[in-house]
């Protein structure tokens, strides 16, 4: 259910001089890609997320951990971009600075038109293999790859030095990319509104990003149809999905109607 769009959050948007738009899982479930609470489906129904997404089960089980990558980043290059995305494509080309910062993995922001895209947690498109961390191409997902397919993939090796290759995002106990996090930490602290959209702010050091804000003087707005622990630090929390709000907060602050 969507709360109505305060007005002045569209107020608050216009007269921005520096916004930072904070984005989790959730800005990209309306295209069709599971967030990390939604339950896995398939064959992945038996894992926690949690415990695969770390470099010891890389470590122990490369297959399984690869082809479960594998399996997501089919399934994101045949996701598209969703009115969300757009919609934070037209704040971040409207705002006269503004910066946006994803724990997202995927490459949707970009698609819908994002640039200089803040990856707080790596991407599924930038393998690098274990030894030196040397960048792995790999073959486009072929067209007959079932998304669903989801089955153990053994990694492919390094071709500069036959280590194995794995996934370019940051996993559990893993430090984030210092360049990122700096960035995304100078962003919130020089910011006068931050939009937090579809995180479960739990995941730290992202989570820190809203309050950093909220202690400068920013005003922050939360959009998210749950509550999270981000609702005491939002001075706006909107309970609704980012493809519905996001285009009613642009056409609040400009008047400009997002493709849906
Ligand atoms: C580290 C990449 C140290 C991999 C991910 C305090 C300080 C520092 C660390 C910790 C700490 N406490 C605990 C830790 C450890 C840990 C941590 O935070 N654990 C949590 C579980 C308590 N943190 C770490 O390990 C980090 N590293 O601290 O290293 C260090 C320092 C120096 C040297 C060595 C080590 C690394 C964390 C990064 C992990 N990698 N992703 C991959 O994707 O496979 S995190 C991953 O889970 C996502 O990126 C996301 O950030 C996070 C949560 O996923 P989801 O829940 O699915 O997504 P989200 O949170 O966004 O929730 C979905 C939301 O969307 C929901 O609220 C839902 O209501 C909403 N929603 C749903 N539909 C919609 C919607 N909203 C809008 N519209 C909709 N349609």
């Amino acid at each position: 259910m969507d709360s109505a769009l305060p007005r002045e959050a569209g107020q608050l948007l216009r007269d921005a001089r520096r916004v930072v738009v904070f984005t989790g899982a959730g800005i990209s479930a309306e295209s069709g890609v599971p967030t990390f609470r939604d339950d896995l489906t398939g064959l992945w129904a038996r894992f926690d997320p949690q415990r695969l997404a770390t470099a010891e089960a890389f470590h122990a089980d490369p297959d399984l951990v690869w082809g479960w990558y594998e399996w997501r980043r089919a399934r994101v290059s045949r996701a598209e971009p969703n009115a969300g995305h757009r919609a934070i494509s037209i704040i971040q080309n409207r705002a006269p600075e503004c910066t946006v910062v994803t724990q997202n993995v995927d490459d949707l922001h970009e698609r819908a038109g994002s640039h200089k895209v803040i990856h707080l947690h790596g991407s599924l498109f930038a393998p690098r293999c274990v030894a030196a961390a040397h960048p792995a191409a790999f073959a486009p997902v072929s067209g007959n790859a079932t998304p669903d397919e989801g089955r153990p993939v053994p990694p492919p090796r390094c071709a500069s030095c036959a280590a194995l290759v794995r996934p370019g995002v940051v996993w559990f106990g893993e430090a984030l990319p210092e360049a990122a996090l700096t960035a995304a930490v100078e962003a919130a602290a020089e910011c006068d509104v931050l939009l937090t959209v579809g995180t479960s702010g739990v995941v730290y050091p992202a989570a820190e990003i809203p309050g950093i804000a909220a202690r400068v003087g920013a005003t922050v707005i939360q959009v998210n149809p749950e509550p999270t622990p981000l609702d005491r630090v939002a001075a706006i929390n909107v309970r609704g999905t980012a493809a519905h709000v996001l285009p009613a907060l642009v056409a609040s602050a400009w008047q400009e109607t997002v493709e849906t």
